[in-house]
């Protein structure tokens, strides 16, 4: 992957308190309108020792943020252009989604969202 993802997923990783993140995998999603994602957890990678780093990028997203039981109550938490959301520790394995994505429009993206999630998948 391109150094300057890693450099960025390393040093979002260490501000939320998880030093010497080495991401070797980087997930790719584009939300037109009204795709979603469920409610799943993360569960491909061999190291769960690791966080999740996710990117957000072009139109605001409800991210959808619940416990490590499929039925723990689930925060709702905007997120837009730029803002990155890292999970890990006693939360790697915790629930999460996407609301389906409403129409509005970027100046980059027009009316797609882009996702990135930086992961040690080995
Ligand atoms: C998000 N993405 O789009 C959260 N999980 O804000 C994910 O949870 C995700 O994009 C597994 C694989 C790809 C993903
Ligand atoms: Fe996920």
């Amino acid at each position: 992957m391109p150094s300057a993802f890693a450099t960025l997923a390393a040093q979002a990783a260490a501000a939320a308190g998880f030093d010497s993140f080495t991401p070797d995998a980087c997930l790719i999603n584009r939300y037109v309108p009204s795709a979603k994602l469920s409610l799943h957890q993360d569960r491909d990678e061999r190291d769960y020792s690791a966080p999740i780093v996710s990117v957000s990028l072009g139109v605001p997203a409800i991210f959808l943020f619940g416990g490590t039981k499929r039925n723990d109550k689930v925060h709702r938490v905007r997120v837009e252009h730029g803002d990155v959301v890292v999970w890990g520790g006693p939360a790697r394995l915790s629930y999460h989604g996407v609301l389906p994505l409403a129409d509005a429009q970027n100046p980059l993206t027009g009316p797609l969202r882009i996702n990135l999630t930086f992961r040690k998948a080995l």
